[in-house]
């Protein structure tokens, strides 16, 4: 949930001058395995993320009764979830990778219907990886809502979830972290999945903790097997649910717990160590973002939520162990009463609801905005939100024109919503969707 308090706009207004510096360099000679004959595995990929599953038991038969739904389409999770199986039931790939965010709230019902999916998945012969998400383990808001009012039902601990997912990532890791459910695993020959798991669950309380770090062990037993990986020559695709690299300007200072705790200092680390590409998730937004360090380079390839409009998952397809070639599609239909609306307009009208009952109360109480005010900045705040969840995300004229008359005519907020919407519509290099990396040079393609 993406709520703007005051204290985030008043810094953003006191930190929009310094805009997000991701060293952007021609690109680098550095990668894994300079010297070292490299590992040249073809394969193909999809990558699911936060597919946020509330398993149909647990969901009332009257709408009214269901989970108010934070941009996150909850009670069509399910629905979701079968219809991306479906297309690759179809078109099958070799790996899918999962970052995180399996469930709603870490029900254990919902982890068990999500295992039923992944374990049909690999009966056509794709190899899946799952990783924990801040919602996944030992959380405190695991309801049902199949009651008349929602009631606790199970979640799940970390060695629960690890027998759930043994399938997928645990029972076949190489090596496995003895501190977090971070693991690593050789599907195919030469291509190493590096599942990362920076999540808190240990210090839930009656709070579930939505941010990430790593601890020092953890750190050590990633940079062992980064060394390990480069030795060899192997391909590495890095998988964790919190980002790694700022994805927007400010959101490592506006979203702080959308980024894993000291990711500055960890992202170059990596990427001295040979990481070049980690895919996550958390945000809902798809961006991709490249950090150049001196010694290297690293990619943090966010997926979209699967629940959350515009409904995407990506596919990949690795040649050679080099050419990444990157590709998105979104979710088009489900088995799910949309009404008169195809899925997508389903999907945006809900995306645009959820902005305007959640941030609307936000503008008029803390920000004391004017209602008619409200009413014309909220269309742009929805379109903006959208297209930045959406990625490639690029200005019209109708919303520069907008963001123009916020700056020149309106008070402290205004100005500042103008500076914020900005900020929304700025892509950062490369893009988000459609693109051809190279992981030797960190050279990219747009096709
Ligand atoms: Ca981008
Ligand atoms: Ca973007
Ligand atoms: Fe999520």
């Amino acid at each position: 949930m993406y709520r703007i308090n005051k204290n985030i706009f008043i810094a953003l207004f006191l930190t929009f001058s310094f805009s997000m510096h991701v060293k952007c360099k021609s690109p680098s000679s550095h990668g894994p395995a300079d010297n070292i004959d490299r590992a040249t595995p073809s394969a193909t990929f999809a990558i699911i993320s936060d597919p946020h599953m509330l398993a149909p038991q647990l969901l009332s038969a009257d709408p009214a009764a269901h989970p108010v739904s934070d941009r996150k389409l909850l009670a069509e999770s399910h629905a979701i979830f079968s219809a991306i199986t479906e297309k690759l039931l179809a078109d099958p790939v070799d790996i899918l990778l999962i970052p995180g965010d399996l469930t709603k709230d870490g029900e254990r019902i919902s982890h068990e219907c999500v295992a039923e999916f992944l374990f049909k998945l690999e009966s056509v012969g794709t190899k899946v990886f799952v990783i924990p998400g801040n919602h996944d383990i030992n959380n405190p808001h695991s309801f049902t809502y199949a009651t008349n009012t929602p009631t606790r039902t199970p979640t799940v601990s970390a060695s629960e979830f690890v027998r759930i997912y043994s399938n997928f990532g645990y029972a076949e890791a190489i090596e496995s972290d003895t501190t977090s459910l971070s693991y690593i695993a050789e599907p195919i020959d030469g291509i190493y999945i590096l599942a990362l798991d920076a999540c808190r669950y240990n210090e839930n309380t009656t709070k579930s903790i939505v941010g990430g770090k790593f601890s020092q062990e953890t750190l050590i037993w990633i940079e062992d097997r980064l060394e390990e990986a480069r030795n060899a020559g192997k391909v590495v695709i890095g998988m964790m649910h919190h980002g790694l690299i700022e994805h927007f300007t400010g959101q490592s200072m506006f979203f702080t717990d959308y980024l894993v705790k000291d990711w500055r200092d960890i992202g170059a680390r990596f990427a001295e160590k040979g990481m070049t590409l980690v895919c996550t998730g958390h945000f809902h937004a798809q961006d991709i973002i490249k950090l150049d360090t001196d010694d290297g380079f690293l990619f943090d390839m966010e997926t979209g939520s699967s629940i959350t409009y515009p409904c995407p998952y990506r596919l990949m397809t690795l040649t050679d162990g080099i050419t990444l070639n990157i590709d998105v599609r979104y979710v088009e239909e489900i088995d799910y009463d949309t009404g008169p609306l195809s899925f997508a307009d389903y999907a945006r009208k809900e995306l645009y609801n959820a902005i305007s009952t959640d941030l609307g109360p936000t503008l008029l109480g803390t920000f004391s905005f004017a209602p008619d005010a409200i009413e014309a900045i909220m269309p742009h705040l929805q379109v903006a939100v959208a297209a930045h969840f959406t990625g490639d995300e690029k200005m019209t004229e109708e919303i520069r024109t907008f963001i123009d008359s916020l700056k020149v005519n309106s008070g402290f907020y205004q100005k500042l919503m103008a500076q914020y919407l900005e900020q929304l519509y700025t892509d950062n290099p490369p893009p988000d969707n459609r693109l051809i990396i190279n992981l030797l040079t960190g050279a990219v393609e747009q096709f």
